[in-house]
């Protein structure tokens, strides 16, 4: 099989809770305190993956990572001393977000002709900065075919470094050497600029990217204060199109005409804010949406339900469709348990581009798999957590048990 393009999902772990962990994420702050509802969260992230794979579309998957994470307690020493901030963080399901788990650049942009995959350190939130070595243990299985990829560890800490979640790829075809853009953002704003630009430009290095195809861009200051805390809350791209805020980018004439000039009959589809205001787009997160080519080459755009609910954003998108633009269909999909942590559709799924057979077949979703994986979550996954109860040994007890059944259930235990 040719290259395609395969979405890996993470599977909402069964700690999922609302704990207010991430300033600048306005969706989470908002929610804080909040009741969660894992078992439904999971089941909403599984319905997503059926809904792409009934488009004809190759899905995979990534597991939870093991929670509470007992390593982080005792390094922190909680537990001589109670402290529910810190416990928070080491329950947190926050990898189920494989945006960030990794950057990923396809064998046809790279010097040696393998993918290239850098695990994030996500060291500037710290409840996400721990997520990196089992994230990696992870990768190294599900990508273990060295013939075909490379599994980078972490970029040093000191340059904050996202994923995907700031990484773009535009061209002819996804199995066509691309451009790869990265988006960085600059401090000093009301809140944390998460992905540094040395971070970007030291993974475009190790990826063997090469300089004339390669962007490195600056996010918008006022978007990130708007709280877009990563690019793909304000900007998707797919092929040969980018769809994007008015207000994305810090340099937004500069940076239409170096992807025009980069990548040959680039589209860009630019909502104004005019239409809709950068408040509203990341209210009903609008560009965290998967922009996907069907099998017969046309373009969906899968948004979370919140957009058809949003007026201004459910107009705009109307009118879209009407038009002559590249983007032929709206998808929408209800991943509300995420959004309210502040992760859609894009937020769920880390894009890789490889021929399925060199991809660890554990990690590739099949119907028979979601059935088996819903089974799991049906019995194991807790109903719902209140954040009062993260901490507690019961719950600990029943989390760990869940993910454990579900590493059996798909034989992966190596990764327990
Ligand atoms: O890092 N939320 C995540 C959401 C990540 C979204 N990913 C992308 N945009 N690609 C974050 O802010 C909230 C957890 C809590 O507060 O309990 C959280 O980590």
């Amino acid at each position: 099989m040719s290259l395609v393009e395969i979405n890996f999902d993470g599977i909402v772990g069964p700690s999922h809770n609302y704990s207010g962990l991430s300033p600048g994420n306005l969706a989470a702050t908002k929610n804080a305190g909040k009741v969660a509802y894992p078992r439904a969260a999971a089941l909403q992230g599984l319905a997503k993956m059926r809904h792409n794979m009934e488009l004809g579309l190759v899905q995979g998957f990534l597991l939870p990572l093991p929670r509470p994470n007992a390593g982080f307690l005792a390094d922190m020493a909680v537990g001589a001393e109670a402290d529910p901030a810190l416990t928070a963080m080491a329950w947190s399901a926050s990898s189920m977000w494989t945006a960030n788990a990794a950057t990923v650049s396809p064998a046809p942009d790279t010097a040696d002709g393998r993918c290239h995959l850098s695990v994030a350190n996500l060291v500037t939130m710290p409840h996400r900065s721990i997520e990196w070595p089992d994230t990696l243990a992870q990768l190294r299985v599900a990508f273990g075919n060295t013939d075909h990829f490379a599994v980078h560890g972490p970029v040093p800490p000191t340059f904050g470094d996202e994923g995907a979640a700031n990484h773009m790829r535009m061209g002819t075809a996804h199995g066509d050497t691309c451009a790869e853009i990265f988006v960085y953002g600059k401090a000093g704003g009301p809140f944390p600029a998460r992905q540094h630009e040395q971070a970007s430009r030291a993974i475009a290095r190790r990826h063997g990217l090469d300089p004339a195809r390669t962007l490195f861009v600056e996010q918008a200051p006022d978007a990130i204060a708007a709280g877009a805390f990563h690019n793909d809350v304000v900007a998707v791209a797919n092929e040969h199109v980018l769809f994007c805020h008015e207000q994305a980018f810090a340099d937004r004439q500069g940076t239409y005409d170096a992807v025009r000039a980069m990548v040959p009959g680039a589209e860009i589809v630019e909502v104004p804010a005019s239409a809709v205001s950068l408040a509203d787009a990341i209210a009903s997160y609008l560009f965290n949406a998967q922009l996907l080519t069907l099998p017969d080459g046309a373009m969906a755009l899968v948004v979370p339900g919140e957009c058809i609910e949003t007026p201004s954003v459910s107009a705009w998108l109307d009118a879209m469709v009407k038009g002559n633009g590249p983007i032929r269909r709206v998808l929408p999909v209800d991943v509300r348990q995420s959004m309210a942590n502040g992760g859609g559709p894009a937020c769920l799924r880390l894009r890789v581009v490889a021929d399925p057979a060199t991809i660890d077949s554990r990690f590739l979703l099949t119907f028979e798999k979601l059935e088996s994986i819903a089974a799991v979550v049906d019995k194991y996954w807790p109903e719902s957590i209140d954040p009062a109860d993260v901490g507690t040994p019961h719950l600990a007890e029943c989390i760990e048990v869940a993910r454990h059944f579900l590493l059996e259930s798909q034989n992966l235990k190596e990764l327990g």
